[in-house]
């Protein structure tokens, strides 16, 4: 089932590797080969998957979001993941989300409880601040897609004072466009096409339940919907009433049933029916994927028997089945790997002892196929090596403090440093 929704849907994970959607990211972030074979630096496998041949991963780069420290961007240089780029201006930053700018430029985007939002753009060998949106008064997690499907990535952005935003890619940036009213202190965010109507839908999670929103990109754009926080910060709901208030943008279709305090979600096809279905973890509870109709009904499908706190949950396809295997990180307990086959799930794998982990991510840091599994934790956040199936200690980052992160790989023109050259710089 592998890679069928990415073209009209996942289409976020597209930015996430860096190099656009001709060769379009699968469901478990890895790159499928397009018509003209694979980006530079990677070679396409029998299965139609761009691999890093020959282990080159000198643009390979993870994106860390460090609370009470400046955030980092990592590069892997021959096994070792060092500090490429500090940005020190980003110093209390909650979630990162690597996307494409409008020109094909790498853009970095921050969300920060600084009262600030923060985007970067990544060219060359130089990471600039090139946004920063200061009306954002507490934001958590952030995440790209091109919902209007114009050809530019958009912007989800969850705050905990002003709750589930949008913002729209135009030519003058990132401008507001959306506000969610009818969300308490939300945190995770993901978009995912569950209707495969082309247009990214949002699932974000919040103190009393997740909410599904269903993209209708044409209704609200319309100026009037942008008064209440186009900006200037503070107060006003959004929208409002009134006889000429637009139709909005984002509809909820659907809210978990129950009143849980939910932190993250993540979207995927986990039964291989071609259409998304949504995982939940919870503040205090168990994670929990529910099966999705298409047309925005979600039926619980299965619950974890173990509960804590899980802010963040990935995707990723542990055994390479084809079935999408779910991590889910544990800030009060264990990290756990549930093994997916055909939409059950069992434990595959845990830590031995819970570490305060805030965020997971699958990438294949080695290149050798199988995708590698990267925990963000207060302590040192650290890599786990996925060798046929089985996840083995493997290398302990020097970087801690970490409330988000995101592997990408940095498309950088032909003579320029690599990622691996800044790193070099960084430690001589
Ligand atoms: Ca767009
Ligand atoms: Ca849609
Ligand atoms: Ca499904
Ligand atoms: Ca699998």
């Amino acid at each position: 089932m592998r890679g069928h929704l990415c073209a009209k849907t996942v289409i976020a994970l597209c930015s996430s590797a860096f190099l656009g959607c001709f060769h379009p990211a699968l469901d478990d972030n890895r790159l499928a080969c397009g018509d003209d074979g694979c980006p530079s630096g990677m070679v396409c496998s029998g299965e139609g998957v761009c691999r890093t041949g020959g282990g080159d991963t000198s643009n390979v780069v993870l994106a860390t979001a460090r609370q009470g420290a400046p955030s980092r961007i990592l590069a892997v240089c021959d096994g070792v993941v060092s500090t490429a780029w500090e940005l020190s201006a980003v110093q209390n930053a909650r979630g990162v989300a690597w996307g494409l700018g409008r020109s094909g430029e790498i853009e970095l985007a921050f969300a920060s409880t600084d009262d600030q939002f923060r985007l970067f753009s990544v060219v060359k060998d130089v990471v600039d601040q090139i946004q920063n949106v200061d009306w954002l008064h507490d934001s958590r997690r952030t995440a790209w897609a091109d919902y209007d499907a114009d050809g530019d990535l958009d912007l989800a952005i969850t705050d905990a004072e002003h709750s589930l935003k949008v913002f729209r890619q135009k030519s003058e940036g990132l401008v507001f466009e959306w506000r969610a009213d009818d969300m308490s202190d939300p945190y995770g965010v993901a978009w995912g096409d569950f209707d495969g109507d082309g247009h990214p839908d949002l699932a974000a999670a919040s103190t009393t339940a997740v909410n599904v929103y269903r993209t209708d990109p044409d209704a609200g754009n319309s100026p009037t919907a942008l008064t209440d926080w186009g900006g200037g910060g503070g107060g006003g709901g959004g929208g409002g009433g009134g006889s000429n208030t637009p139709p909005p943008e984002f509809n909820k279709v659907w809210s978990s049933p129950r009143t849980e305090d939910t932190r993250s979600v993540a979207w995927a096809d986990v039964d291989g029916d071609g259409k998304l279905d949504l995982a939940v973890g919870a503040k205090a509870g168990p994670v929990r994927v529910y099966k999705g109709d298409g047309a925005g009904k979600f039926t619980e499908l299965w619950a974890s028997a173990d509960t804590g706190e899980t802010p963040s949950l990935a995707f990723g396809d542990l055994d390479g089945d084809g079935d999408l295997d779910l991590a889910a990180a544990g800030s009060d307990q264990p990290t756990r790997v549930f093994r997916n086959d055909g939409g059950t799930f069992a434990l595959a794998w845990a830590t031995p002892t819970a570490e305060s982990t805030t965020s997971v991510d699958w990438y294949d840091v080695d290149g050798d196929g199988s995708l590698d599994l990267t925990l963000g934790n207060a302590h040192p956040s650290r890599i786990l090596r996925n060798r046929a199936g089985a996840l083995s200690d493997w290398i302990t980052l020097d970087t801690d403090k970490v409330e988000d992160l995101h592997w990408s790989r940095s498309a950088v023109a032909p003579g320029t440093p690599s990622a691996c050259d800044q790193a070099r710089w960084n430690q001589q």
